[in-house]
């Protein structure tokens, strides 16, 4: 038996399923996880000593790859000032001038601790500033485990075949109401029926948790253009694309201007960080200001906060690395295009920048309802297949893959070649 199984055996006595977050129990390639011991660059390292090419990069945060030596030096030096204060700190201040700089949506922004808690809150702060109750989400778009935004979800209640929790009163999300992604037919409908009554749309302007799931054309104008028409709250979710696809992250891409934006790990560099953020008219509904209420000892940590901080004023000073990795990301992915068509697989690719999927179906995967023709059952001997020749990818279909800074020109050349031997 590995080490990995053997921890995974004591895991499942102590943590339900031996995790801590479903996607990481690799149930749904039928296998069991890799527990890891550490990672550095483009790498990781299980508890048994094998090394991988780290395509997950905790699933995004890891843009310069890991162990970044000035992040590294930023989070031990906080250490020594102590770890976690529960008071106002400079740090916070630095950090949420840095993101307002950085972002042109954004003149204020809120600190928390992960991506569920600021979509919670950036809800929150919507219903708050209209007066209205009901959201719209798209199908297949995952935006944490709140209640009122599981229901549809992507990621891995996808493949856990249940398309809402249990344990989420009806009452809570019956003012969540669902559209399909890269229809805004459906967006409209939903409009026509309950206009006054819609504070916000939510969406990933990438999907990122159905696989990869770019927006058509005009899809996230067309947002844009009713949230206008009907005086509701734009919220692009970039947990997954802030400060990847550029340093302005979709948004910037795209060129479409939300009301509010929410972020996650990455801008703490993977330490545990999110934020909202967005027009100071609407953030000034946030307490101690206005009355939409929200807090947290640990919002705006010292140690996280110095990660950030860090990491952005890299990505902020080197805006040829989004370049950069852009074109090789756009590179390797149209390489696995051509290993599919020498191999005569008609198998789908899609990718925005860095984050990309592979889907074992025909046609084009366009929404949740393409997404989930993908033969889950390939997608899990090729995921396995690829983990025992050293390259590790999202042990699920559903999920993204990410391309960072540390992968070296021989990592995706070795990546690609075992791509044409596992496929
Ligand atoms: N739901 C996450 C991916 N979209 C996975 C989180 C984790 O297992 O770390």
């Amino acid at each position: 038996m590995t080490r990995s199984e053997s921890l995974f055996q004591e895991a499942v006595k102590y943590i339900p399923g031996g995790v801590n977050s479903p996607v990481r129990a690799f149930g749904s390639i039928g296998s069991t996880p890799r527990f890891i011991a550490k990672a550095d660059k483009a790498y990781m390292w299980d508890e048994d000593g094998n090394q991988y090419i780290d395509f997950i990069g905790s699933w995004g945060p890891m843009i310069l790859g890991h162990n970044h030596p000035a992040t590294m030096q930023a989070v031990l030096e906080a250490c020594t000032n102590g770890l976690s204060f529960g008071a106002a700190t400079e740090p916070e201040v630095i950090m949420a001038k840095l993101i307002c700089d950085i972002v042109p949506s954004i003149d204020m922004v809120r600190m928390v601790n992960s991506g569920t808690e600021a979509v919670m809150s950036a809800i929150r702060v919507a219903r708050g500033y209209t007066g209205r109750d009901k959201i719209i989400k798209f199908t297949g778009c995952y935006h944490g485990h709140s209640d009122g935004l599981l229901v549809k979800a992507g990621s891995g209640v996808m493949t856990a075949g249940v398309p809402d929790s249990s344990g989420v009163p009806v009452s809570v999300t019956s003012d969540t109401l669902t559209a399909e992604y890269n229809n805004p037919d459906s967006v409209r409908t939903l409009f026509e029926r309950y206009g006054e009554q819609i504070a916000a749309i939510i969406v990933e302007p990438v999907a990122a948790n159905m696989g990869v799931v770019p927006p058509a054309p005009g899809f996230l104008q067309s947002l844009r253009y009713i949230c206008d028409q009907y005086g509701s709250i734009l919220i692009f979710d970039e947990v997954i694309t802030g400060f990847r696809l550029s340093l302005t992250g979709a948004q910037g891409y795209y060129d479409i201007k939300p009301d509010l934006t929410t972020f996650g790990k990455i801008i703490g560099a993977g330490m545990p960080v999110g934020a909202y953020g967005g027009r100071r008219d609407i953030m000034e509904q946030v307490s101690p200001v206005g009355n939409v209420y929200q807090a947290g000892t640990l919002s705006g940590n010292p140690v996280a906060m110095a990660a950030g901080i860090t990491q952005l004023t890299i990505l902020k000073e080197h805006p040829e690395y989004y370049t950069q990795l852009n074109n090789t990301a756009d590179e390797f992915f149209n390489k696995i295009k051509e290993i599919l068509l020498r191999k005569d697989l008609p198998w789908q690719v899609n990718h925005v920048g860095s984050i990309g999927s592979l889907f074992f179906t025909e046609t084009p995967v366009t929404d949740y309802s393409s997404a989930k023709k993908s033969d889950v059952s390939a997608y899990a001997h090729y995921c396995n297949q690829m983990l025992s020749h050293g390259i590790y990818i999202a042990p699920a279909q559903f999920e993204a893959m990410f391309l960072s800074l540390a992968h070296t020109q021989e990592d995706l050349q070795q990546t690609l070649d075992t791509i044409a031997i596992c496929l």
